[in-house]
């Protein structure tokens, strides 16, 4: 089994601060096997640390394979995925995020999918990287599949009283997440009061779509900073352009962190 939480994700993030992750969404209505391979191209030569595969409405296994295959001729970096339900579970990656939807109020989504997925993943020999999924408002796509009880974007107590737990019931990483394609992003003051309070990683995502909005969740606290519709539309627009200098923004505002 490959271990990338403990060999790849943890070493980089004491070197270096921060991990950016762009995320593709195996979803034949976004896009085809051979543009997701474009996208893992592009991500790559942009500079990310790793690829999250993943999306609320993906639901077909034999395309999320495909596209994995394709990414993987075109770049070295881990693959992990961020299923969003259990047909998301693919044997081509090499990690994978195991979510369990905290402040859902549906128990299917914090617990009894994890059940029936844990059958696949004991098959696929594959890393479950225990990780507390909280949705933040607006939530998009991601809180209305999850049935979420949304996170006050004005009350960061709460949020924190999830991360906490979070923490105490030993899952390995938190992820503050706003929703994709949100027109806005997890509030620094959020993200702030959980990395004083809690030692996992946070990762951070949904809605970054700035070089500034991305540098200041780093600033605030964020370990791993997640963009999907900025690789989709830097893509598509200047040929990524504006995700390598977002990128590179992130990549310097991790080491600045560590100083
Ligand atoms: C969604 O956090 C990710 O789960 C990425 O969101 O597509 O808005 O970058 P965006």
């Amino acid at each position: 089994m490959k271990k990338i939480l403990k060999e790849y994700i943890l070493p980089k993030l004491k070197k270096e601060g921060v991990l950016h992750v762009s995320l593709i969404d195996p979803d034949p209505l976004r896009q085809s096997i051979e543009e997701g391979g474009k996208m893992g191209k592009f991500a790559t030569e942009s500079g990310t640390d790793l690829i999250f595969i993943g999306g609320s409405t993906c639901f077909d296994r034999s395309f999320i394979d495909k596209t994995i295959i394709e990414i993987k001729k075109h770049t070295d970096l881990p693959i992990i995925l961020f299923p969003g339900n259990i047909s998301g579970i693919s044997a081509h990656a090499d990690s994978a995020l195991f979510l369990s939807l905290l402040n859902s109020r549906n128990h299917y989504f914090i617990s009894g999918q994890q059940a029936l997925a844990s059958f696949t993943f004991k098959a696929f020999n594959m890393e479950p990287i225990g990780t507390a999924y909280l949705i933040v408002e607006p939530g998009s796509g991601a809180g209305w599949l999850g049935d979420a009880k949304l996170l006050p974007r004005n009350k960061p107590e709460l949020s924190l009283g999830y991360a906490l737990a979070a923490e105490y019931l030993g899952f390995k990483m938190i992820y503050l997440e706003a929703g994709s394609g949100s027109n806005t992003s997890v509030p620094e003051q959020i993200i702030g009061l959980v990395k004083k309070n809690v030692s996992i990683p946070i990762i951070v995502g949904g809605g970054i779509k700035t070089t500034d909005d991305a540098v200041a969740k780093v600033m605030a606290g964020a370990d791993l900073v997640v963009q999907g519709t900025m690789l989709e539309e830097t893509l598509l627009k200047d040929k990524g352009k504006s995700l390598a200098e977002t990128i590179k923004a992130v990549k310097l505002a991790g080491k600045k962190r560590l100083e």
